[in-house]
């Protein structure tokens, strides 16, 4: 029910394939209509090809801004082949219709990865490739649109099943591939501009990113799954190197991300941390003299869940801590950079990922965070707050000791990255309880304080690890129950943000307990 394709238009920045396309199709008859450096590559190989120049009656002209911008190129594209009007327009003004588009667009996305000026960036954003895009794929009832080098081998397959035509379900599949280009190309554009321009509201922003990497499955087999990145050069797991180990999974990279993203809260110059993550939260987190104390001291508190985990460091992985890691069965670890020691180390254990990112990202840096719901999409800046000694509000008669006041800082830095409600217990710079994710606060508070017993059981200890520790809270304390349950669990000191109802009650139950308790104000939910 189509004619074969007769004529083709090559448009391509990317020139991979780009020959042995060309010669595959003229094998098949095709003629080829080309653009400056698609047309010279495919001259070179010894094509015949004809310049779209020739065919418009006008050069390439200012730079190749304008080249293809023509209505005997886009009229090409659009015209209906079936209409009356549209072919006797076609005939009146010297249109030949263009049955192929193959277009890959001017690499916006790479050259601001490569950090180029603003300039370079904006002259290489492509019009004329876009534009006759969505005209093609507008057109799929008559013209096949391929943006893709990956589809080029599809393309040749499908026209040698149909006589040298193509079926319209494989122009449709490739118009919809088309416009998702054109769609994330616009996005990056835009994206790329709030960020140079300093827009950092989430309001009026385009969504859409390039396929790092298509995923055997999501969160369970049965998800088909994905992974986008969206050209922010920030250290990470989007944009690690990985040394060894199988593909990450779905879940991999949603925990890996979770992991660093709060490891990086931990500023290196102030000493070792390490933060190992079990489903998204926090099963142990630390600082240490050394990078291995660290690691020995968050594994302490819940070597249970941290079977199987997720390990993020703050500093080069040294061959001692990997020694130590590779004691226990370890899904992911993930560094700034990791010794040669270290990495030989880590060749033993065939199964255990190790990437290196070269650096931490600045917790501080903004950015947005997006989470779907039915029918739409919720969009946030992400949380960056920070608070510091000098934003703490001391409540209690008795005001925390420097130890306390130390531990506090760090376990609400902890209790940022954990699902609320968050209840984290700290000591020694060490987080020794985390209650994640339940829908009572006063649970949280029971569940880490339990677990800190089931620990301590474990290790043969006499008293649970939380006591004489500290507690960070993500939001107000509704009611002093919870505040009671960690002061029975031995906490001394209190860190939350206040801004309860009944914050007189919650203050007078500290006081009663002999707590110190800090207010800060800020509040840290995370769902
Ligand atoms: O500068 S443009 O936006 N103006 C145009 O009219 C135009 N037409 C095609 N860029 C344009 N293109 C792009 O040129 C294509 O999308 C492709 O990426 C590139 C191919 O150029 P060449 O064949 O000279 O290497």
């Amino acid at each position: 029910d189509q004619l074969p394709i007769r004529r083709a238009l090559l448009s391509v920045s990317d020139k991979t394939g780009l020959v042995d396309l060309g010669r595959a199709l003229a094998e098949r008859g095709v003629e080829l209509l080309s653009t400056g450096g698609s047309a010279k590559a495919l001259r070179d190989a010894g094509l015949t090809v004809r310049d779209v120049a020739e065919i418009t009656e006008f050069p390439e002209m200012m730079d190749g801004r304008v080249k293809t911008l023509h209505p005997r190129v886009h009229g090409g594209l659009l015209a209906l082949r079936d209409n009356a009007d549209h072919v006797a327009a076609m005939e009146e003004h010297g249109i030949g219709p263009i049955d192929l588009l193959v277009v890959n667009l001017y690499p916006f996305e790479e050259t601001v990865a490569k950090g180029a000026d603003y300039d370079t960036c904006i002259e290489n954003i492509d019009i004329g490739g876009p534009a006759m895009i969505r005209a093609a794929a507008k057109n799929h009832g008559f013209v096949t649109t391929i943006v893709d080098v990956e589809d080029y081998e599809a393309l040749i397959g499908d026209m040698d099943q149909h006589n040298g035509a193509t079926c319209p379900k494989f122009r449709k599949k490739m118009a919809q591939v088309a416009y998702a280009r054109t769609a994330a190309y616009d996005a990056a554009v835009s994206n790329w501009m709030a960020g140079a321009i300093g827009v950092e509201t989430p309001r009026r922003r385009a969504f859409a990113g390039t396929l790092a990497q298509g995923l055997r499955y999501g969160e369970n087999p049965h998800q088909q799954a994905a992974f986008y990145t969206d050209g922010v050069n920030r250290a990470g797991v989007a944009t690690a190197v990985q040394h060894q180990g199988k593909e990450l999974s779905y879940n991999n990279i949603n925990d890996t991300d979770a992991a660093f993203e709060l490891v990086a809260e931990f500023d290196p110059a102030q000493g070792p941390a390490v933060a190992i993550i079990k489903h998204a939260n926090p099963c142990g987190v630390a600082r240490g003299e050394s990078l291995v104390e660290a690691y020995k001291s968050a594994l302490a508190c819940d070597s249970t869940s941290a079977f199987g985990g997720i390990i993020a460091l703050n500093q080069p992985l040294d061959a001692d801590t990997a020694t130590e890691i590779s004691k226990i069965f370890t899904e992911v670890v993930i560094a700034p950079e990791a010794s040669d020691e270290a990495k030989a180390i880590f060749a033993a254990k065939k199964n255990l990922r190790l990437l290196t990112t070269g650096g931490l990202p600045d917790v501080k840096s903004g950015g947005l965070t997006y989470r779907p719901v039915a029918g739409g999409m919720l969009v946030q800046d992400k949380d960056v707050g920070f608070v510091g000694l000098d934003d703490l509000k001391v409540v209690t008669k008795r005001a925390p000791t420097e130890t306390e006041m130390a531990d506090l800082l760090f376990a609400w830095k902890v209790a940022k990255h954990v699902k609320s409600n968050a209840i984290v217990y700290c000591k020694d710079g060490a987080t020794v309880g985390v209650g994640a994710g339940q829908m009572s606060r006063v649970d949280s508070c029971r569940i880490a304080a339990r677990k800190a017993e089931d620990m301590a059981e474990a290790l043969g200890l006499e008293t649970p690890l939380t006591k004489g520790s500290v507690v960070a809270s993500d939001a107000f304390f509704p009611f002093a129950d919870g505040l009671l349950t960690a002061a029975a669990a031995g906490a001394t000191a209190v860190i939350q943000p206040g801004g309860s109802m009944r914050d007189d009650e919650v203050i007078a139950a500290a006081d009663e307990a002999g707590l110190a308790m800090v207010l800060t104000g800020m509040r840290h939910f995370r769902h």
